[in-house]
């Protein structure tokens, strides 16, 4: 946007008046977040205008994006870049005395969930918006997101995210576009003209008011929207006679039960929870998003003929899947379309991602509990496995074994990733070996049945949030050396590799990365008081704690290191500074186990001053967005390590590459693509193959106690586990212990111990070859555009959306 200065400044304190009803001295940071963020917001809602009316007049196909999760992040600094204002108000607020940096702390993260499910889906959003794709985002508005990690101990203690408490300078809320939402009761039937009806009654109706945020494109006039359902109490439904009948107590509890709807996030990433709040969460997304999307279609088309042809709808994993019977149930019940067309229409609007294979994941739900919260949503359910088992037999007639692993309702439950597939048209993994293995093993049978279903779409991240906003000295040098093409055409990175021989190029990008180490460096000290030496390798670990991205590798590994150095303080290894961050799903026992160990570890070695300050060990409390991006920027080793065949793509390692960071890794998800694109020789791979560990899995040989016996290394480690060596609670770790030998390492931790310090001995190599590893690093960011999600997104348009851009003049 084209604004000098003058006018910022002018427009800024007649909005700081009218707000605050106070005089700019008396001005709180907050104040000051709440003004900027007016401002941007006005400056937004025109464009905004602009592109509903565009969308509305032109009538091109737009598609929703229904996810359980969208984690956004900050959302100040990142409109301010995207209207090209961010210089501009830095400097006209400087001059009233007011430090934008200072402004843009304050904002809270916006933390709707959990890991590298919903930053995809904050990505794809960005993406949209700047490749002026008419998309949305379908959501919750949790009242509390991801929770805050504490550290207390080295243990993991969860606060209450509470990021809406000072307000949300984004949001808007649209009360005249509630609807309602209906649980339990039951249903009916009637006839209605010859023709079969159902009624729903005696149910609970919970009132869904949406709240809208814009989702600004970069440096262009689109404004694509987010909308997040609150639950509340119809008017009706909080009745007032209850109140009057003195029982306060039962109306105000009434209210609280309905509100818990959109309360929490569930933070138990890759672990179904079996809990009726969070089925009732599901169908509250999509049935209020439904029925929204569906009204405003009426409201300009008449009928729903031609809705697939105008709409589409992705749900990302099966969290949302409920989308399938709910358009059923509003296109029999409602539009009195029958059972065929309705079909038709679901299954042409439909498309479905699949995140993961791990079988504690793939979510399942007790037909009793399913059919009493959703009792007619449960009786179309019940028509769609009817009907599609009756087709499996057609075409496989007496195989009942194979029918009944394919059921949507069999053993008591209703799979939901059979119905997804079911009733979509396209099912994608997210990255090329995912795919492989849904297509091949997690899925072949219904890979079989529909082969045309089943596609690849590789993740991405944004390079605007995760380069130009995390990064900008980085982004400056490579806009001096290729131009700034890059931001819109992000596979221009490749143009670097012209420099990665020119030294003085290399400097800079050594130059820059250091002072990122700089910043990153005081950054920790001023948060943990750990002094780590800006000159030591940044080798980082951040994403969820999990057994199965084997930070209990690193960490053994890191002991082991430890080990030598005792032995040995002279040992030849540059130093190095292991950088941990990531959270634990409340109830899982092990993953916080694990950070007590790294806590542990750390204390041990950060205080022992015969190794000579050669190795530290640092656990970065509550890692989220904002850290990532603080993280990135300054990290050298990017740790990839995932028992390969368990990460369905990974994404942080795509935000690592892009910032310059080396790969250490396994076979895994994208990994290999990264690999593909930067050459062996530009990252370090170690490790089983996937189809190594599938092997294992299915027919035995693994023996953990074998390797044990023959790596004195792994003897020594694991008894350290339980022999007072570490500052612990007794026995504290004697169920990692007991999960690798004793229920014979799952996540063959110890089968790639050796190979793993291998690797890390390469990387040790590597670095001390300050030129080499410059060059490894540039090649890593030229080779990263392929990553960008502008490509994913411009896959998912194209090849399952059919929709295009829709230009947005001034
Ligand atoms: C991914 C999840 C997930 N896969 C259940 N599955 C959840 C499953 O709250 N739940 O119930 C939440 C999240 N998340 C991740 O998706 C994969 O593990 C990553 O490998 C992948 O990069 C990411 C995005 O596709």
């Amino acid at each position: 946007m084209n604004i000098d200065k003058e006018y910022f400044q002018k427009l800024f304190l007649e909005k700081f008046e009218a707000i605050h009803g106070k005089m700019i001295s008396e001005a709180s940071s907050l104040d000051c977040y709440v003004t900027l963020g007016a401002i941007i917001r006005d400056f937004i809602s025109r464009k905004w205008i602009a592109t509903n009316q565009a969308y509305a007049a032109q009538g091109e196909k737009q598609v929703y994006y229904f996810s359980m999760e969208f984690l956004l992040g900050k959302m100040m600094e990142r409109n301010l870049i995207y209207l090209d204002l961010k210089e501009t108000v830095a400097e006209a607020l400087e001059e009233l005395g007011i430090h934008l940096h200072e402004i843009l702390s304050i904002e809270p993260d916006a933390g709707l969930g959990n890991g590298g499910l919903g930053r995809l889906a904050a990505c794809f959003l960005d993406s949209l918006s700047s490749l002026q794709l008419p998309g949305h985002g379908c959501s919750i508005r949790y009242k509390y997101g991801f929770f805050e990690q504490k550290i207390v101990d080295g243990y993991q203690v969860e606060l209450p995210d509470s990021w809406l408490k000072n307000g949300n300078v984004w949001e808007i809320r649209k009360a005249d576009k509630a609807v309602e939402v209906r649980f339990g009761g039951n249903v009916r039937m009637d006839q209605n003209n010859g023709r079969t009806v159902f009624i729903h009654e005696n149910y609970d109706a919970v009132l869904a008011v949406p709240y809208d945020t814009p989702i600004l494109g970069f440096r262009n006039n689109t404004v694509n929207t987010l909308r997040l359902w609150s639950a509340e109490t119809t008017m009706r439904e909080f009745d007032f006679s209850t109140f009057n009948r003195g029982d306060y107590l039962n109306a105000v509890k009434y209210k609280y039960e309905v509100e818990s709807i959109s309360q929490i996030l569930y933070p138990d990433d890759r672990h179904q929870e079996g809990r009726t709040l969070r089925l009732k969460q599901q169908y509250f997304l999509v049935s209020a998003s439904l029925q929204s999307i569906i009204q405003r279609y009426k409201k300009k088309n008449g009928s729903l003929q031609g809705f697939a042809e105008k709409v589409a709808i992705h749900i990302n994993d099966t969290h949302p899947v409920l989308a399938i019977p709910e358009l059923m149930r509003i296109l029999i019940d409602e539009e009195e379309i029958d059972w065929d067309e309705a079909w038709r229409i679901t299954t042409g609007t439909i498309s479905y991602t699949n995140h993961t294979i791990l079988p504690e994941a793939l979510e399942k739900w007790p037909i009793d509990l399913f059919q009493t919260l959703l009792p007619r949503i449960y009786m179309i359910v019940h028509e769609i496995n009817e009907r599609f088992c009756r087709e499996l037999w057609q075409r496989y007639p007496g195989d009942w074994e194979k029918i009944h692993r394919m059921a949507i309702l069999a053993d008591g439950y209703v799979h939901m990733a059979h119905l997804a597939v079911a009733g979509s048209h396209s099912v994608n993994g997210v990255a090329e070996i995912h795919t492989e293995i849904l297509k091949k093993q997690v899925m072949a049978e219904f890979y079989e049945v529909f082969p045309y279903k089943f596609n690849n779409k590789t993740n991405g991240i944004t390079p605007r949030r995760w380069l130009l906003k995390a990064n900008p000295s980085l982004s400056r040098l490579i806009t001096d050396a290729i131009g700034p093409s890059w931001l819109h055409h992000s596979t221009d990175l490749i143009h670097l590799m012209k420099f990665a021989d020119d030294p003085s190029f290399r400097e800079k990008v050594a130059a820059v990365k250091y002072s990122n180490k700089l910043a990153l460096a005081k950054f920790i000290e001023d948060k943990s008081g750990i002094r780590i030496h800006p000159e030591s390798i940044f080798d980082v670990h951040i994403k969820r704690i999990h057994a199965y991205k084997r930070q209990l590798l690193n960490i053994l590994h890191i002991l082991d290191l430890y080990n030598r150095l005792r032995e040995n303080p002279d040992l030849d290894i540059f130093p190095r500074t292991f950088i941990f961050g990531g959270k634990a799903a409340p109830s899982y026992y092990q993953a916080k186990q694990t950070i007590k160990l790294i806590h542990a570890v750390a204390d041990k070695i950060n205080h022992d001053r015969t190794i000579k300050d050669k190795i530290k060990v640092v656990f970065l409390e509550n890692y989220n967005v904002s850290l990532g991006e603080r993280i990135f920027p300054a990290a050298e080793v990017s740790q990839q390590i995932s028992t390969a065949s368990k990460e369905a793509s990974g994404t942080g390692n795509m935000k690592f590459m892009m910032n310059g960071a080396i790969t250490i890794g396994t076979l895994d998800g994208a990994n290999i693509e990264i690999r593909d694109a930067v050459g062996d020789e530009n990252i370090v791979i170690f490790g089983l193959a996937a189809h190594e560990v599938l092997d294992y899995y299915r027919h035995g040989g693994y023996s953990a106690w074998e390797v044990y016996h023959h790596d004195a290394r792994i003897k020594t480690i694991l008894s350290q586990l339980i022999n007072g060596f570490l500052p612990a609670a007794q026995d504290e770790f004697k169920n990692l212990y007991d999960s690798l030998l004793y229920h014979n390492d799952e996540y063959f931790v110890l089968k790639d111990f050796a190979p793993y310090a291998d690797a890390q001995h390469r990387i040790n190599t590597l670095y001390q070859d300050k030129n080499r590893w410059t060059r490894m690093s540039i090649c890593n960011i030229a080779h990263s555009g392929r990553f960008s999600s502008d490509r994913t997104i411009g896959e998912y348009a194209a090849g399952i959306w059919q929709i295009r851009p829709v230009y947005i003049g001034n």
